[in-house]
């Protein structure tokens, strides 16, 4: 079987690099492209998304140098600030803005061209996001919004800054309302047949964000816009770090979830296989749904003002989260495992050489799931309650999630990107392209393991997150961290070399690579004939039980919190009310 994929409208041969044997080309499948309209507004989120990368990477390149102690900011410019511009353009702007992208193309290609509303949906939910990322952004620069992604009381920032964020949200919402309409459209227009999955996986996001971000719009609207403007002059630190983390845990698996899209329905038809199950899938989606929102708390583990029951609670139902990514793991490497006995690979690991090492949209995601390995383990660290007491608020956090935001989740992103913009820009992926995408992703590798693997080392001697050498200046103990700091600045700077090929490849994706056609890869599965089964679909049950898990997880804690001193706070002080 050929391994090439030949168009013959455009007369591009494009793949001819891959090596590896078995493809199943379903010549209609392979050559549907998306609604041309619909390409342009992915497209404009995609833009976005690369300013956001352009401008968090260089700042994070900065963070590194100055907490080596090699770089001191010029023009009265604060530590804090960066860090802020750092988290905010890259956690929180830069992925909603590929997911919600990315999304609406999956949707799209899956259940057919949006309709006229839908399509004016993505576009107000685009605008919206985009002038609240600018009036937010503005505040950030004026340093009039030093707060971190985190916004935590006491730090307060303008009310511009959470007026832009609330938007950033409230667009976010509209866009995801545009996407389910496509999805709940084709489900009418097809009655008893199954979803195609990846507009199943898409709507389960869509519904866990809007779930969750309610929690951080009630902080935003009800505690810090009346504090910020001065019409109140206290506010509940505890209560708005814990809507906060609501949202907050959720909003990791926002953010995981595409990838694992991704890695579900998209990378199994890049090496030219099947995906091992579709129902796996879905079921693993739903039991996300269920258990991303009610636990927050783990973020607040070494908090007073919560009782510990409550946080127990909430570390079981994190364990509980953690199965779905076991599912994850499981079924991915049944998948590799299945194509590589397929090829002929022997042995325990013999399918790993099978594997198209030559195909950037193939190593990228495999890279992340790599780290994945590391990132998970972390995670499970972290959730441990007593382990949590040494690594809280250490640098070992933030190596955690570079391994998983910034290499599982953004490596995913990246390696999509490399089809999906010269999908829609009617272009394809060179050879040439290709390998640099490889180096951009092998690069990634290096500088990351060396980052974050100095910070998870060093995290665990106590070194700080969020400081800076000078803040301890002089202190033997914080002289002990010093060259982990510019190992972390080594790796760092290495990072950013690859930041610029991404840019690089980006641009020469979107405006100068060779018209053609680039496929949209979508995999079917192993279990494609069996019927799905019932209750992951079932909406109602959907909701019900995600509303009655995140009762149990947070009523009563929420409702001691208005009780003063709370229960589990003795000994912290009356700690209440700041
Ligand atoms: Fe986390 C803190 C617990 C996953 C992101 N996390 C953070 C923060 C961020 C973050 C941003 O319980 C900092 C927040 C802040 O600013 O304070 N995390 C977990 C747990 C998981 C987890 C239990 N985190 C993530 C993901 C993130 C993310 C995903 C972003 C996308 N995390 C915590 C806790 C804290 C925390 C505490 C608070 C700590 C503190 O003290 O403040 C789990 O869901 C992880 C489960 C994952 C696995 C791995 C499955 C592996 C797969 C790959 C398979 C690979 C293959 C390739 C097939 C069990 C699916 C084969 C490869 C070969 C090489 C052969
Ligand atoms: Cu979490």
């Amino acid at each position: 079987m050929s391994e090439v994929i030949y168009n013959s409208e455009t007369g591009v041969n494009h793949h001819q690099y891959r090596k590896h044997k078995i493809f199943e080309v379903n010549e209609k499948e392979e050559n549907k492209v998306i609604d041309r309209k619909d390409a342009k507004l992915v497209m404009a989120h995609m833009y976005v998304a690369i300013v956001c990368l352009i401008i968090g990477g260089l700042a994070g390149l900065v963070q590194t140098l100055v907490r080596s102690g090699t770089l001191k900011l010029p023009a009265g410019i604060g530590y804090y600030q960066i860090l802020t511009v750092h988290g905010i353009i890259l956690a929180l702007v830069l992925t909603t803005f590929f997911i919600m992208g990315f999304q609406i193309s999956a949707i799209s290609r899956t259940t057919g061209p949006l309709s006229g509303l839908s399509r004016r949906l993505g576009w107000i939910g685009f605008w919206v996001m985009l002038i609240g990322t600018a009036m937010a952004a503005t505040m950030v620069l004026l340093n009039k919004a030093t707060v971190l992604y985190t916004f935590y009381a006491p730090l307060q920032a303008h009310v511009i800054f959470y007026i832009g964020m609330a938007l950033v949200i409230v667009g976010s919402w509209i866009s995801a309302a545009g996407q389910m309409m496509g999805y709940f459209r084709w489900r009418k227009e097809h009655p008893g047949q199954k979803t195609p999955l990846i507009s199943y996986m898409a709507t389960i996001n869509n519904v866990m964000w809007i779930v969750c971000s309610i929690g951080v719009a009630l902080t935003v609207l009800l505690q810090m816009i009346p504090w910020s403007l001065g019409l109140v002059d206290r506010i509940d630190v505890t209560l708005s770090r814990t809507l906060f983390w609501y949202f907050g845990h959720a909003l990791v698996y926002f953010w995981l979830l595409p990838a694992y899209m991704s890695w579900y329905a998209v990378v199994p038809k890049i090496i030219g296989t099947k995906a091992f199950s579709d129902n796996l899938a879905r079921f693993a989606f739903m039991l996300f749904l269920f258990f991303s929102i009610p636990v927050g708390i783990h973020h607040q583990l070494v908090e007073p003002g919560i009782d510990v029951t409550w946080k127990y609670v909430q570390v079981v139902l994190t364990f509980m989260v953690v199965i779905p990514s076991l599912m994850t793991a499981f079924s991915l490497f049944a998948t590799f495992e299945t194509y590589g006995r397929k090829t002929g690979a022997k042995g325990l690991l013999g399918w790993l050489k099978t594997l198209p090492w030559n195909d950037a949209r193939f190593v990228l995601p495999f890279i992340g799931m790599a780290a994945f390995i590391p990132g998970g383990a972390g995670g499970l660290v972290n959730a441990s309650a007593q382990m949590d007491q040494v690594v809280h608020n250490t640098i070992w956090i933030t190596g955690h999630f570079h391994l998983t935001v910034a290499t599982a989740v953004i490596l995913t992103f990246f390696g999509t990107m490399y089809w999906l913009i010269p999908h829609c820009t009617g272009r394809v992926l060179t050879k040439q392209l290709n390998k640099l995408a490889l180096i951009q992703g092998y690069m990634w590798a290096i500088g990351m393991s060396i980052m974050s693997g100095a910070m998870h080392f060093i995290g665990l001697f106590g070194a700080p997150r969020r400081s800076t050498y000078s803040e301890y200046g002089g202190s033997k103990v914080a002289a002990e961290w010093i060259p982990y700091q510019i190992i972390q600045a080594v790796g760092g700077t290495i990072l950013f070399i690859s930041i610029i090929l991404v840019v690089i490849i980006f641009i020469r994706l979107a405006f100068f690579a060779p018209k053609g056609h680039e496929p949209y890869p979508i995999a079917t599965a192993m279990d494609e004939h069996l019927p799905t089964t019932k209750l992951v679909e079932n909406w109602k049950f959907l909701i019900i039980v995600t509303i009655a898990l995140i009762l149990i997880a947070y009523t009563i804690p929420v409702s001691q919190m208005f009780i003063d001193p709370p229960p589990g706070a003795k000994g912290f002080g009356e700690g209440k009310l700041w």
